[in-house]
């Protein structure tokens, strides 16, 4: 590795070291980042340590779950509970917060996590990724309930994900910008690659799963629509279109260059309040697209001033380039 470069640890000391208060913090990130080098190795083996396919369960959501699902889980848990620094977590994968064994050292934060997302892709080879964050535990809470992970995404301290694609590669904010790392497998260390990320304004790509829109309200089929007239259209512009079916690689897509991620709100999904969660994949998502001067919206308010309503709520999403997220944001208030 050349002597400049710099791990992660050292950035996270660093950008810390002025920050009061927040010395644990980068030693929870530390035991995060550790399990989430340990899932990229068993997503990079697959098949090789019998790690694809499905569980034979499924989870609070209802969806299947992939074995790398549950170990995934399991690896988060593993790494994070005997580190000291948390009163609790909670995981897509768990109906319940999860309680530290008895005897476990209690820390001041909250950990909420997807441990595997887009999981779906596992068994095709397609990138998948870990979603993150941080909360403030409240003053005095031990043994923390869902009522203290219910907080707004504007309270978040930190937030991240990990992608597990061509390289592996960790994006972090802990509310001064956004910075990319790409894992070093010879050496085990995230090294800093993408200092300050940031979204342009404006973008000519949107994502979106198309086959559901029949479904979707009218003012993101106008948007959709509009997209797709290109330079015959109102837009007198071409666009063009990308699903992966990870919001991780769609998410990571925007920050490199720019786009427009909707999993709007969908008829058939009205009553659930939508696909995605709020609370570990909506709100840390966010915190990472807002900070890299990007928008985060439901179509109708900035999903980081909800006040959450349940550990596994779901939210219509619709984030990316500012000017893409405000105009169909306009489409709703019309
Ligand atoms: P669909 C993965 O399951 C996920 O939660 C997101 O990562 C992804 O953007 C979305 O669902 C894909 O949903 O309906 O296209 O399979």
């Amino acid at each position: 590795m050349p002597l400049n470069r710099t791990t992660v640890t050292h950035f996270l000391i660093e950008a810390m070291r002025e920050k009061h208060g927040h010395g644990n913090l980068t030693l929870l990130l530390n035991d995060v980042i550790t399990a989430c080098k340990v899932i990229s190795d068993q997503v990079n083996h697959g098949a090789l340590v019998g790690a694809l396919g499905s569980a034979g369960s499924e989870n609070v959501q209802g969806e299947t779950q992939k074995k790398l699902d549950i170990l995934s889980n399991e690896i988060f848990l593993r790494f994070n509970e005997v580190g000291g620094h948390l009163a609790g977590m909670a995981s897509e994968e768990m109906d319940d917060p999860y309680a530290l064994p008895e005897g476990a050292p209690r820390g001041k934060y909250l950990l909420l996590f997807d441990p595997l997302d887009g999981s779906s892709n596992i068994d095709v080879n397609v990138s998948v990724g870990t979603i993150f964050s941080v909360l403030k535990c409240p003053e005095g809470v031990t043994h923390p309930e869902v009522k203290d992970f219910l907080q707004p995404g504007t309270t978040q301290v930190c937030a991240g994900y990990a992608l597990y694609g061509p390289s592996s590669m960790l994006v972090l904010t802990t509310g001064d910008g956004v910075n990319g790392f790409t894992l070093d497998q010879n050496i085990g260390e995230f090294i800093l690659t993408h200092p300050g990320m940031t979204i342009p304004e404006d973008t000519r790509e949107f994502a979106i799963n198309a086959s559901n829109s029949r479904f979707w309200e009218a003012p993101v089929q106008r948007y959709v629509e509009e997209c797709l007239a290109g330079t015959d259209g109102p837009r007198k512009e071409n666009f063009n279109m990308r699903w992966i079916a990870s919001m991780v690689a769609e998410v990571h897509r925007i920050l490199v260059r720019g786009g427009i991620f909707m999993y709007p709100m969908d008829e058939r999904m009205r009553s659930k309040g939508g696909k995605l969660r709020l609370m570990y994949e909506a709100n840390p998502m966010a915190f990472i697209i807002e900070q890299a001067g990007g928008a985060c919206s439901t179509g109708r308010e900035r999903i980081m001033t909800l006040q959450p309503t349940g550990l596994h709520q779901r939210v219509p999403v619709i984030l990316g380039s500012k000017n893409e997220v405000e105009r169909v944001v306009s489409y709703h208030k019309e």
